[in-house]
């Protein structure tokens, strides 16, 4: 019987007879818009845009509003699809945001220029119903016209970000790309300083609730990328029990509020390809698993080499929709080629990539460097990429590619400063007791309970120690 009265109302609904079924069945619409500006200079600004859906359910939705004043133009924006007409512009919902709630909210923004004033926005609508706070659906009344909000005065430099309190994770929430930044709950743009673990499958002995303590009250640092090896003796030899560590350490991360990454640490053989059976189970399990956290991004392929931009590109867009089927808006950082230099360690640059992105939103590109063999030219690249991709320096040294020989101190201080400044996010190889230089532990610092005394750190995580320590002040306004 149920299927019959839903089959029929299917039918009324193809033929427009809706409203002669019952008075209910027309839908609800109506919505909110909260306008910020989140920061104004000279000449631009920064808004936040939360929308409300106040209606019925939509699958789909489309924002449209008007700029005020013919100089303003929209730069760029994020979470939604963005597009200016005259003074119209639009923003449609993205595979991830489309679908909106009774009740529920989307926060989209943008970056715009102005000349002259910078009044706010007007005459908001969602699919075409005006945002005037209060529902319409089913009134025959014409919705008003939205009030016209007061002019603000435009401030020349941006605002200081207010002083932040708590762990990463609370203060931060969710994180997503905006634009070619990752932002947090807030839509401002965060840097997210950690460091990796070494191979789980060999250094298991160094993620404890004491090494876990030491990096989330000494280091205060706000990521740990756990890498799990897929061949070394690493995921292929035991899949359940190395996803299972996994998520016990994406769980202790989590209990004191770092953001864990996934690090599917593919190296050799190079082709990611030759593990896209394993990277699609093995994501589609730790996805579900960890689909309500919020502390959780995914890296899909640790270092590509020896393969081309476009086998990366295959490979990634096959297994983004698994993790995205599960946990739809977690943050996926996708390798680049060449050991994730951006094609540069193979003689090509980020162009192949500005050219043929991944078909996929929400999404980072990695990029390595190992301070003591990659200089200059490297920062070169990464500096002219920060400008069009979205960034995540998933792993870097402070020695030799090799992950060992000598620390170059000058090297790691331009690179981190150049991080610093371009609000790149990154996780340092290792944090470990590995004897090698990269790690940040005098060899059998795991086998004790002391991770915190300045004696079991090397130089290179000293070094580091008092980078990632320094104050994140993430704006939270
Ligand atoms: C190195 C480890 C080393 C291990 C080797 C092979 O430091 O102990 O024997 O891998 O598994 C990378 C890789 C990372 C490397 C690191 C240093 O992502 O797995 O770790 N490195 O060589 N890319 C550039 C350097």
């Amino acid at each position: 019987m149920k299927r019959l009265l839903a089959l029929l109302a299917t039918c009324a609904t193809v033929l427009g007879l809706t409203a002669l079924l019952s008075p209910q069945a027309v839908a609800a619409a109506g919505c909110k818009v909260d306008y910020t500006f989140a920061s104004q200079w000279q000449g631009g600004f920064q808004a936040g845009v939360k929308i409300t859906n106040l209606g019925d359910p939509v699958s789909a939705w489309t924002l449209t509003f008007a700029m005020p004043d013919a100089g303003q133009k929209l730069v760029q924006g994020w979470n939604a699809t963005w597009a200016q007409s005259g003074s119209t512009v639009t923003a449609a919902g993205l595979d991830w945001n489309r679908a909106l709630a009774t009740g529920a909210a989307v926060d989209v923004g943008f970056t715009g220029s102005f000349t002259g004033a910078n009044p706010k926005p007007t005459a908001f609508t969602l699919n075409g119903v005006a945002c005037t706070g209060s529902v319409a659906g089913g009134d025959p009344t014409p919705t008003p016209t939205p009030t016209p909000t007061p002019t603000p005065t435009p401030t020349p430099t941006p605002t200081t970000p207010a002083p932040s309190t708590g762990t990463p994770v609370d203060i931060n929430g969710q994180v997503h790309v905006c634009g070619v930044n990752l932002c947090n709950q807030y839509n401002r743009p965060i840097q997210l300083r950690g460091m990796s673990t070494h191979g789980i499958q060999w250094f298991s002995a160094c993620y404890n609730d004491a090494s876990m303590d030491a990096l989330a009250q000494d280091w205060k640092a706000d990521l740990l990328r756990v890498a799990m090896y897929v061949q070394e003796e690493g995921y292929e030899t035991d899949p359940a029990g190395f996803t299972s560590r996994v998520n016990s350490i994406v769980d202790m991360a989590e209990a004191r509020g770092l953001y864990a990454m996934i690090d599917f640490h593919t190296l050799t053989p190079g082709d990611p390809n030759y593990n896209l059976a394993r990277a699609k189970t093995f994501f589609a399990s730790v996805a579900a698993r960890n689909a309500n956290k919020k502390n959780v991004i995914y890296e899909i392929a640790n270092e590509p080499n020896g393969v081309s931009w476009a086998g990366i590109k295959s490979y990634a867009e096959q297994v983004i929709p698994v993790i995205r089927a599960a946990d739809p808006d977690a943050v996926v950082v996708v390798g680049t080629r060449g050991w994730s230099s951006l094609g540069v360690s193979d003689g090509s640059s980020e162009s192949e990539v500005v050219n043929s992105p991944v078909n996929a939103t929400n999404i980072m590109y990695a990029f390595h460097f190992y301070a003591a063999s990659h200089k200059d030219n490297y920062r070169a690249v990464l500096s002219r990429a920060a400008g069009k991709l979205p960034m995540f320096v998933t792993e870097f040294g402070t020695v030799s590619a090799t992950g060992g020989g000598t620390l170059d101190r000058t090297s790691t201080t331009a690179w981190l400063d150049l991080l610093d400044q371009l609000k790149i996010g990154y996780a340092n190889w290792t944090y470990s007791d590995a004897p090698e230089s990269s790690a940040a532990f005098q060899p059998g610092t795991c086998d004790g309970s002391d991770y915190s005394s300045s004696g079991v750190l090397t130089e290179s995580g000293t070094l580091l120690k008092n980078r990632i320590s320094t104050s994140d002040n993430f704006p939270t306004g």
